[in-house]
């Protein structure tokens, strides 16, 4: 279902199994060095998410190759299947394919009562589509315009087994999550909260 041009929301698309294989996946990623951590904004604040990074690590704002605001470990590699499934995914909502390896993973954990301010998505020096899987907790997501972080928006719901794929006229657009519906993961998941997984091209030189 496109939503907006270039965006293209795929609900129900991973299997009970893939979930589960990709929380697995996320609690070994979860474990230090280069684990789960707060992020910090320049300005002081702490996000009420907590995040991880495979292949490149995200920090306000920019990628680097260690964890240059955390532990200094160096980042965990990205792993090639999560690249395969990102390509599968944008050939699936009818996008043109990348044209460069997707490099980067962003892990985002939301408990009960956290929440991501409207935003872009500017660090990537990559026009090529963010492809986002959802497990756990459903959401309520908030998908604006590229010209401003205000009205107008469309308000979606997000549920675990989602994916979404954002590309060309709506790789720019502001966006958020405004909350999450806590006890509305799928019980037999295992998980309190909610995962987002975000993957990307960077764009940087290997
Ligand atoms: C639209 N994550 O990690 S996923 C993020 O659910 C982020 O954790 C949210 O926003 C989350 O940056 C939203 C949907 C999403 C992700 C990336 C996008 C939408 C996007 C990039 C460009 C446009
Ligand atoms: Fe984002």
């Amino acid at each position: 279902a496109e939503v907006a041009p270039g965006a293209v929301h795929l609900p129900g698309r991973l299997t009970a199994e893939q979930q589960r294989g990709l929380l697995a996946d996320c609690r070994r990623w979860a474990l230090p060095p280069a684990g789960l951590r707060t992020v910090t904004m320049p300005r002081g604040g702490t996000m009420s998410v907590r995040q991880l990074s495979l292949g490149w690590h995200w920090y306000p704002y920019g990628y680097a190759r260690t964890v240059v605001d955390g532990d200094g470990a160096p980042v965990k590699p990205f792993p090639p299947e999560l690249g395969a499934l990102a390509e599968q995914l944008v050939a699936e909502a009818g996008l043109p394919p990348a044209g460069a390896p997707y490099d980067v993973a962003l892990i985002n954990f939301y408990p009960a009562g956290a929440r991501m301010g409207m935003h872009r998505d500017s660090d990537e020096r990559s026009p090529a589509p963010v492809v986002s899987l959802s497990l756990g907790d459903s959401c309520v997501f908030r998908f604006g315009t590229p010209e401003s972080r205000g009205r107008p928006w469309r308000d979606t719901e997000l549920r675990s087994g989602d994916a979404f794929v954002f590309g060309a006229a709506s790789r720019l657009a502001y966006h958020g999550v405004p909350r999450t519906r806590p006890g509305t993961a799928p019980a037999a998941l295992g998980l309190t909260g909610r995962l987002n997984i975000t993957l990307r091209v960077s764009g940087l030189s290997p």
